[in-house]
């Protein structure tokens, strides 16, 4: 479909960006954001794999934007086609250390099944599992908010891992993915599709550290880019319509 803004492409990360954490979409942004992608180039930049993705954006929205970048750009998606993916065989090792972080966590609270997830190009762990239900996530967050178990883990693994880059994902995880095959890779795959348009990039874990950091540090550099850090997607729509 043609756009009527040829100027700028539009990324958007998901999770605390379009989405409130973990869940779907909520009505009043699906009615604004389809309004935006219908008349702006407009891309979805996740850690989640595509399942995830699509189980939280309307079918219409997830088919509708000009690409979607899953599992940290390791799979591409335009209109529901898989594009490319890359894969990723991680050391055993690091497989070992995970196990050894979830049998050993001081977490008090209970712990779940799924707690290392191995995705397309890229693994995420979680100590208390992924298959937590939402308030043991919430509990679970206010916990390592206030203990930092997961930036001592990050610290311990990126020792040991150098060519490894282990951002924390959203609220209870880390994203590993090997040096550059981060989401900072989309900005090299975008700037080949759309040479000469600004890049604006918007996510709320911009910060060092966040899983949106690589991202808008090479955008940065690349020049021709903007980053806009939000809280959430109600942050979001109030900064887009000022
Ligand atoms: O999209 C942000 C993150 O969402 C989830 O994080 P968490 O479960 O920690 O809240 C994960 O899917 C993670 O990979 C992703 O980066």
């Amino acid at each position: 479909m043609k756009k009527i803004n040829k100027k700028h492409i539009y990324v958007f990360d998901m999770d605390g960006t379009l989405t409130p954490a973990r869940l779907p979409m909520t009505q009043e942004f699906a009615e604004w954001f389809r309004v935006f992608a219908a008349e702006n180039s407009v891309y979805i930049v996740s850690g989640s794999d595509a399942a995830k993705i699509k189980s939280q954006l309307p079918e219409d929205i997830f088919n509708g934007v000009d690409g979607i970048y899953a599992s940290m750009g390791n799979e591409f998606y335009k209109q529901n086609e898989k594009i490319y993916r890359k894969d990723f065989e991680p050391d055993p090792r690091l497989l070992v250390m995970l196990e050894e972080y979830r049998k050993n966590s001081r977490y008090p609270g209970r712990f779940f099944s799924n707690y290392i997830e191995r995705r397309c190009g890229m693994v995420n762990f979680s100590v208390i599992g992924r298959d937590c239900p939402y308030e043991e996530r919430e509990k679970y967050k206010f916990w390592d908010d206030k203990y930092g178990e997961r930036i001592n883990m990050q610290k311990e693994l990126i020792k040991y891992f150098p060519d490894l880059d282990i951002s924390l994902g959203g609220n209870i995880s880390l994203d590993i993915v090997p040096v550059g095959y981060g989401k900072e890779q989309v900005a090299e795959h975008l700037r080949t599709m759309h040479r000469r348009a600004k890049i604006i990039f918007t996510g709320d874990r911009t910060e060092k550290g966040g899983n949106d950091y690589t991202l808008a540090r090479r955008l940065r550099r690349m020049g021709n880019s903007k980053i806009i850090k939000v809280l959430d997607p109600r942050d979001l729509m109030k900064k887009f319509l000022k």
